[in-house]
């Protein structure tokens, strides 16, 4: 995947301030600490364009992002936006930010006309939580594309890899097809994932 440039553009909270270019959008989300923002920065080939943090739950705004593919001949320059969204389910996040989290990630998905999908992030350490099981179904019911991706594959003997693969899948009621496994220390499933962002990239496309 060549990537010629990617640049922060601004962080948002409301409609109002996102930014007005209508380019094929693809937003990440995740529990704090779920692995979201070493996600970003393998995809585009970054170390730290996406602030990486051991702290838990600092994000509190939806970030973007913009890609630019550089002209490959048969393929024109094509700009894509990256949208971290911010981090929910940390204990130590008040109640109060947990209260604007919902509100403000409902209102981006229901608005966001350029918005393609989601990529929702679990630690495969974790069994999914009713969190994730709630927002899939909703995604369900708005026909929002999210494609399930378990994160810190690294910390698992492939053997259990595979175990809870398959516990996510009888959860999430999808076959094997549906979920990614993926790390960002040997960027397993990076390939698979820039696969399914471009299944969404050139659909946008011919619907246009
Ligand atoms: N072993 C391992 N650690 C990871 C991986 N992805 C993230 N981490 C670590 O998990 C912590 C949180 O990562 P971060 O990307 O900031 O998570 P975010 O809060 O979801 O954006 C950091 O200490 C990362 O180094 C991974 O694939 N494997
Ligand atoms: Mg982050």
């Amino acid at each position: 995947m060549k990537i010629r440039a990617v640049e922060f553009i601004k962080s948002a909270a409301k409609p109002a301030h996102y930014p007005e270019y209508d380019f094929p959008e693809i937003a990440f989300a995740g529990r704090s600490n779920v692995g979201k923002s070493s996600l970003i920065n393998t995809l585009i080939n970054r170390k730290d364009m996406v602030k990486t943090s051991s702290r838990p739950g600092c994000t509190q705004l939806i970030n973007f992002f913009l890609v630019n593919f550089p002209d490959t001949g048969d393929v024109p320059q094509e700009e894509l936006s990256l949208v971290d969204l911010p981090g929910y389910g940390y204990a130590k996040v008040s109640k109060k930010i947990r209260a604007q989290w919902q509100p403000m990630v409902e209102t981006y998905v229901g608005t966001r006309r350029n918005l393609l999908g989601l990529i929702l992030l679990m630690d495969i350490r974790r069994d999914p939580g009713k969190e994730e099981l709630d927002m899939v179904r909703w995604l369900e019911t708005k026909q929002m594309p999210c494609l399930l991706v378990l994160t810190k594959a690294d910390k698992l003997s492939k053997t259990k890899q595979l175990k809870q693969l398959d516990a996510a899948c009888k959860a999430f009621n999808r076959d094997r097809d549906g979920i990614v496994l993926f790390s960002a220390k040997t960027r397993q499933g990076r390939r698979i994932i820039w696969d399914e962002i471009h299944n969404l990239i050139d659909w946008y496309q011919e619907e246009e």
